[in-house]
């Protein structure tokens, strides 16, 4: 751990702490006490130093490093590594390049900035500094469902709970990646896998959510929105991560050889692409029917206008009602 992060250990229990204490325990000297305490000050820190007394922290930033995302995790697996940025082009693409370079199941890649952010079928994802969470998640074999591709639901759902508990927010999920509040998209999800003939190698969830944006660029004002938005109040976004972490982790575990009853039934509540007229694409023919069910495949389930039921997973659905459609 870093000098900056064991200062801020103790300087969260509220009290003053002195210098000469600080530097006695975390066996430095007292200069580089002085000057962690200055470079915590120009990253937002709010650090009272009264003489005799010492410093006393008086409120932290809403930054994403690694010691304030740990505070907040909780989980077992995922975030046991994580990798922080300031900058990065997309943290899918980091963490498909850290999956190759060994790195372990559960890690997770966060940036306060994504040069390129990247949505599905080569979209962009705008992605500015300090107002939302971009970061992805890398599984293993040993964390992911025995059907890989349910990992998309499952990261949904839980993005959309955290939200909930976070905020209040009405988030629901419009299947199968993204997170509305209602018309407008506040979080999209990426899952891309890497698998070699049968087995799978291992798969990048990369959630974005949209917390304390107050604009969007062109045409985003119509169809995206963020929880500043809605709420007319801003969030600390390192709580709000641990919150979707432990309940992915959790879902993770839970449905590990398959979607359970349970979480279907739960996530049809949650879901608003559900009895809607829905179209797609088949064999380069565009077709049209009615969305019914979510199968325990995780595939939407639509009625056509023969009577039929067909399945139609992920790809191009697009459901009415949604983003000016
Ligand atoms: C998605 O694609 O919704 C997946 C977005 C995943 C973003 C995360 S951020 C962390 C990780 N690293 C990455 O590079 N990506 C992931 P799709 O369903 O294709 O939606 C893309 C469309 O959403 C765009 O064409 C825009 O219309 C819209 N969009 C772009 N940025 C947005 C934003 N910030 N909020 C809401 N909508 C946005």
């Amino acid at each position: 751990m870093a000098i900056k992060d064991r200062i801020l250990y103790f300087l969260r229990s509220g009290e003053f702490v002195s210098g000469e204490d600080l530097s006695v325990r975390l066996k430095v000297s007292r200069t580089a006490v002085w000057k962690s305490i200055n470079s915590l000050k120009e990253q937002g820190y709010e650090i009272d130093s009264v003489t005799n007394r010492g410093y006393r922290l008086v409120s932290s930033p809403d930054v994403l490093t690694i010691g304030e995302i740990s505070r907040e995790l909780g989980t077992r697996l995922l975030g046991a590594k994580l990798f922080s940025f300031d900058s990065v082009d997309s943290t899918n693409e980091e963490a498909k390049r850290q999956a190759l370079a060994e790195a372990p199941d559960g890690s997770v890649f966060v940036s306060e900035l994504q040069t390129g952010g990247k949505g599905r079928l080569g979209r962009n994802w705008s992605s500015p500094p300090g107002t939302g969470l971009w970061f992805s998640v890398l599984l293993r074999p040993g964390s992911i469902p025995a059907r890989a591709s349910v990992t998309t639901l499952l990261a949904g759902y839980a993005v959309r709970s955290a939200i909930r508990q976070t905020t209040d927010c009405p988030a629901m999920i419009k299947w199968p990646n993204d997170i509305v509040i209602g018309p407008k998209k506040v979080c999209g999800i990426l899952t891309e896998m890497s698998a070699e003939m049968e087995r799978v190698e291992f798969i990048v969830v990369g959630i974005g959510v949209n917390v304390n944006g107050a604009q969007f660029p062109g045409e985003l004002k119509e169809k995206a929105t963020s929880l500043f938005l809605q709420c007319g109040k801003t969030f600390r976004r390192a709580p709000l991560l641990g919150e979707i972490l432990r309940r992915f982790e959790k879902l993770l575990e839970e449905n590990r050889g398959g979607l359970s009853p349970d979480f279907l039934a739960e996530y049809k509540k949650s879901c608003v692409s559900l009895d809607r007229a829905v179209s797609f694409e088949r064999n380069g023919v565009r077709l049209s029917g009615r969305s019914v069910d979510i199968s325990p495949e995780g595939e939407l389930v639509v009625a056509m206008p023969d009577g039929t039921l067909t399945t139609v997973f992920s790809g191009e659905v697009s459901v009415q009602g949604f983003y000016g459609k």
